[in-house]
Order: structure tokens, then sequence, then C-alpha cells
């Protein structure tokens, strides 16, 4: 199993990285006024429930990439949910995100993200890359997925930390991503990076699947559900 995850990586580092067609980005650092924006609701690319604050690096002793978001606003705690974000079929999508610990407590936060689709969506080779526990991992194959969900509590020491996934949709279609926590004193984890973009080379993603083809089996047969939720 790790043999495998290392020479799905190789693979990946050797495709071209040329032709990325880039759906959604955003580091948050072009958002709302110069300086910190404490519960901040007026964000280009997501709405807001509850209450979250933009914050700018160096603002509260919190050090992140220009501007991010502490999910646990002043009036928290909040959750953010992008637009909906199209995504072709057949083409390998990747998600990314950075989470990091709140910077200014011991104690640890809450955090949630959801990956949840316009319409279910059969999808192939659900497989995480970085920062999810037991990353890399290929995670499966499933039918009419309405979401991708994950849950974890994050140390307020913990240091930013990439978070990311591949699957390919059979068919086009629309996705939302979701961040929230349930921290309520206004010390959160922080959020940066969001970005999905389709991954070109389908050729170095089948031979992936083709390595990984075993244990997808295996997996696939214990959870096929329409709601795919990592540890
Ligand atoms: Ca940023
Ligand atoms: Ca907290």
């Amino acid at each position: 199993m790790v043999r495998y995850s290392l020479l799905a990586i190789a693979a990946l580092a050797l495709a071209p990285a040329a032709a990325h067609a880039q759906n959604f980005n955003d580091n948050f650092n072009g958002e709302g006024p110069a300086g910190s924006t404490l519960n901040y609701g007026s964000f280009t690319n997501f709405t807001t429930t509850g209450q979250v604050d933009l914050v700018s690096s160096p603002d509260y002793g919190i050090i992140c990439d220009g501007k991010c978001v502490d999910l646990d606003g002043t009036s928290g705690p909040g959750a953010l949910l992008s637009n909906a974000i199209a995504f072709a079929g057949g083409h390998t999508v990747k998600i990314s995100f950075d989470l990091g610990g709140s910077q200014r407590s011991g104690d640890s936060d809450s955090f949630s993200f959801a990956t949840l689709f316009g319409a279910p969506t059969g999808i192939n080779g659900l497989m995480t890359l970085t920062g999810f526990p037991g990353s890399p991992a290929l995670v499966g194959s499933f039918s009419n997925v309405t979401s991708i969900s994950y849950g974890a509590s994050v140390a307020g020491n913990a240091g930013f930390t990439t978070y990311s996934l591949l699957f390919t949709p059979l068919t086009a279609g629309t996705l939302q991503l979701s961040f929230s926590t349930t921290s309520a004193d206004n010390i959160g984890p922080l959020l940066d990076n969001v970005s999905v973009v389709a991954v070109p080379e389908p050729a170095a993603w089948g031979m992936m699947i083709g390595g990984f083809g075993l244990a997808g089996m295996a997996v696939r047969r214990r959870a096929a559900k329409t709601k795919v939720s990592f540890a």
C-alpha cells in the first residue's frame, strides 16, 4: 500500500505542469478593505453563516500569507460556503486548502470540511493526497455521491497544512466547498489558499488508478454510499 502510494505521487510529479485549467482559487489577500475586518461577511467567492474574521497578517499575532480567515469570528463560530464551482466530466479535479491552528491558544478547535455536489455525482478514484490522515490514500470509487466530508480537531499550535484530494467526476457538474468550526471563543482555526483545479494528464491518473486497483476495490465494497466521510 505504501509502495503504491509513493509510485502514484511520483507519476503525478512527472506529469507536465502545463495546461492546468484553473476553476477556482482564493487566497483571500484581495478581500475586503486594507487590514483586518472582524465579523467579515462580504467575501467575493463565499457566503458566510455565523461570523468569521478576515485577518491580515500579523494582526492579533496571526501569521499567514497576506490575509486568511479565522473561522471563529469575533461573534463566531462561523462557516464559509463557496459559490458553485463547475467541473467537467472525465477530468480529474484537485481540491486544496491550507488549514492551521488558531496560533493564539493551546486549545484545540473543531474543524469541518465538506465538498457538496450540486447533483449526485459518480466519481472514480477519490484519493487524499496531503493533510488528511493516512494520506496519500485511495478512498475508493463511488456512485451518486452527494458529499465528501471530513472532520477533525485542530491543535492551536498546529502550523498551516495543505489538505488536498483528487477525484475524477464521470460527468460534468458543480460543487461547493464548506469550511466551519464549532469553536465559540473568538479564537478558531485558520483557513487560506482554497483552490479547485482541473488536473490534466489522464494517462498518469489512469496509471495511478491501476496501481491502486485492488485497494480501491476493497474499500468500494465496504463503503459504497452516497455520503463519503473521512475520519
Ligand atoms: Ca492569504
Ligand atoms: Ca477556540
